[in-house]
């Protein structure tokens, strides 16, 4: 065996053994429920009535097992089957024990009838060379063994052959392996595409497609130096969604590219949770960024900044100082120019500039002041601002008050709020002018493509001790695409059966999601958590704690709401979601939702003398005031007159979703299901004698 066929074959010499045959035959061997393991081999001593004894494999112990609890075990020429739809004994614990037996002997991906599981081997297999790739080009999906070549190369033969648009969503916890698979996906198309070229076309112009698909894998890692960062989950979390949407032409070429991100999370650029980093592109400027760079952007250590709050955080095996080389390669390779990735890293350092300038209360009124305008000056220097303006902007914005403006001095906490909500604004312009920038690189042929593929790559499911508006939006993301994997999956299937005229009475197997999904999206009758929320947006004088007592109000009832039990009252309310129960504070959500930023500024950015500053700040409509949230108990109604134009980040968030809800539906899908073997980042250990077969 070689290398690689090691980690994609079953080594059968090890399955078919008879002797194991004739054991489960003759020991009647089934598998009994055990809280160590999922699930325990055993073998059937005794029968009474409703219970049986169960003398355990492992340890020779006897359990008294009631009957509906045994589940039956498959005969050993199932063993680390392929495809779990053949198993004769379907049910969990024969499924369990195959993906396990499976991944134990590096076998990580798996079909599961209709859809592809893949466990995280948390270690770098030889199973994605371009060898591979050749090998799974052009085969049926039985030909070869499961891998997410396969599944890349079926939905690239249906476009074709059925003309139909395709999407390939990876599922998962966050550190499951979604964004791995979904960059393996992405090799495997562009590879596919060139590969037609060198055979047909190699003097024509298609030859600008080779450069089309280099860009193509160039841009991941750019959006990961940008948008991804080291969580207490994942050394590499995805912090925002992205949808990447390849075209292809009649003839299978690919003609362009497009990539929609959603929902940055930006308040990571101003602070972190213990054990975690800001984004990546932090670490890498500061520690990759030559003498003459660092003066030009005025960077300091690490220690100097604020912003950064755990230091300088590495990850293992990660060299920070290499990656800012890469990413400027990347940025090249996509023809971005330097004065460009200047203007981009200027921003960063100046999100960390931000960072530093601090406000004290003024002696005899609750005036801020800034005594020490070291920072503020670098911020100018760095974003083409006059200090004066700047400082005045943040100390004593103009405000409209009826008809007329108004200079009005900010408490310490207001001037605050305004450089923190200013840092995260400018870092999510950048991100979003970045995404425009490699839109514009990936789309230049202008070409119409025939059909698509679309890979998604969210945000996993994420539940920390507290979780916040980010993560409620981040796993009503993930609710959302396992209902349409549900949907797919089962209701579309017994639909049919009900089509044929099968006799069957409808499962709910508890896999409706829409209760949960209700929850928190229902507009009215009564209103979602996020219609709660915009409502007391709008409502002057409201707190989190009056939403808080608002969403108990309304939704205090809901199957999937629990009000947080009194004693451990860190939590203000939870939501069960299919993958689990997940404790929300509400601290901040109200101002999280809202997003205020202080227009004094925004204009001030638009005015830049720093043509990139300026170019990220063109648009300033959708702006709203400081001080209609800073004043908000003085001037009440403030918000209702902007309402029109005004929106919500959870409204704007919840039609975003919707749209891409709708593009899915007209595709056809192709499920990746990854899995998470174990909390650690661990590499598998050898295989557990409990788990196996005697
Ligand atoms: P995620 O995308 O599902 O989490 P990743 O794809 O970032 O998870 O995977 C997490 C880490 O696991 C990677 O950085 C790799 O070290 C390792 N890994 C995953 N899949 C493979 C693989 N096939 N081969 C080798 N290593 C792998 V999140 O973005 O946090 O939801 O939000
Ligand atoms: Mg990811």
């Amino acid at each position: 065996m070689s290398d690689a066929d090691k980690f994609l074959y079953v080594d059968r010499n090890m399955v078919t053994n008879p002797l194991a045959q004739a054991d489960w035959a003759t020991k009647k061997l089934v598998w009994v429920p055990s809280e160590r393991l999922g699930f325990e081999a055993g073998s059937v001593r005794e029968e009474r009535g409703d219970e049986c004894v169960v003398e355990l494999a492992d340890s020779g112990k006897k359990v008294k097992v009631n009957k509906d609890d045994i589940q039956k075990m498959n005969p050993p020429k199932f063993s680390k089957v392929e495809d779990m739809a053949e198993l004769t004994c379907l049910n969990e614990a024969s499924v369990l024990h195959n993906l396990k037996e499976r991944y134990y002997s590096g076998l990580i991906y798996t079909y599961s009838g209709l859809f592809c599981v893949v466990i995280n081997p948390y270690k770098n297999l030889p199973i994605y060379s371009e060898e591979i790739v050749d090998m799974y080009k052009g085969k049926k999906r039985h030909e070869m063994p499961p891998h997410i070549y396969a599944i890349t190369d079926t939905s690239y033969r249906s476009m074709m052959q059925d003309r139909e648009d395709q999407s390939i969503l990876c599922t998962g916890e966050s550190g499951a392996g979604k964004t791995e698979n979904t960059k393996k996906v992405i090799q495997y198309l562009a590879h596919v595409a060139s590969s037609h070229k060198t055979k047909k076309d190699q003097n024509s112009s298609f030859l600008s497609h080779g450069e089309l698909e280099k860009q193509l894998l160039q841009a991941n890692p750019i959006l990961e130096a940008f948008g991804n960062a080291k969580t207490v989950k994942n050394d590499n979390s995805s912090r925002f969604g992205k949808f990447i949407r390849i075209n292809f032409d009649v003839n299978g070429y690919i003609v362009g590219a497009n990539i929609e991100t959603y929902l940055l999370e930006k308040s990571r650029a101003i602070r972190q949770a213990k054990d975690e980093r800001t984004f990546h592109v932090f670490y890498y400027m500061l520690t990759g960024a030559g003498d003459k760079l660092r003066s030009e952007l005025c960077l300091e250590g690490y220690s100097n900044y604020r912003f950064v709050s755990n230091g300088n955080l590495t990850i293992p095996g990660q060299h920070d100082k290499d990656l800012f080389t890469e990413t400027l390669e990347a940025m090249k390779i996509m023809s971005i120019p330097e004065d460009e990735q200047i203007g981009m890293l200027k921003v960063v350092s100046s999100v960390l500039q931000l960072g530093n300038m601090s406000f004290k209360k003024e002696r005899h009124t609750d005036q801020a002041s800034m005594p020490d305008n070291t920072a503020a000056q670098k911020v100018c220097h760095l974003m083409g601002m006059n200090v004066t303006d700047f400082t005045r902007a943040i100390l004593s914005p103009r405000i409209k008050v009826g008809r007329d403006y108004v200079q009005k001095a900010q408490t310490q906490e207001q001037a605050e709020f305004a450089v923190e909500a200013l840092a995260k604004a400018t870092y999510e312009r950048m991100f979003r002018w970045l995404v425009m920038r490699l839109n514009k690189a990936l789309d230049k042929t202008k070409r119409q493509g025939a059909s698509f593929i679309g890979i998604l790559d969210i945000a996993g499911f994420e539940i920390f001790e507290l979780n916040s508006f980010e993560q409620m939006c981040i796993n009503y993301t993930n609710e959302k695409l396992q209902q349409l994997f549900n949907h797919t999956m089962f209701i579309l299937e017994q639909e049919e059966y009900q089509r044929e005229g099968i006799e069957w009475s409808f499962i709910d197997f508890g896999l409706d999601l829409q209760p949960c999904i209700d929850l928190i999206e229902k507009p009215a009758n009564p209103p979602g958590i996020l219609a709660l929320l915009d409502e007391e947006c709008w409502f002057p004088k409201a707190t989190d704690k009056s939403f808080v007592e608002k969403v108990l109000q309304e939704q205090g009832g809901h199957s999937k709401f629990h009000r947080p039990k009194k004693l451990k009252d860190e939590a203000d309310f939870c939501i069960m979601h299919y993958a689990g129960k997940v404790d929300y504070k509400a601290d901040e959500w109200l101002m999280k939702n809202m997003d205020p930023l202080n227009d004094n500024v925004a204009s001030l950015l638009n005015q830049s003398t720093d043509k990139f500053v300026s170019e990220l700040w063109k648009d300033v409509d959708r702006i709203v005031g400081l001080d209609k949230v800073a004043g908000m108990s003085e001037m009440p109604g403030a918000f209702k007159t902007r309402k029109g134009m005004f929106r919500t980040v959870g409204q704007l968030y919840k039609e975003q979703l919707s749209k891409l809800m709708a593009t899915l539906r007209n595709t056809n899908p192709n499920f990746v299901r990854c899995i998470i073997p174990n909390h650690e980042k661990k590499v598998r250990v050898p295989f557990p004698p409990t788990w196996g077969r005697p």
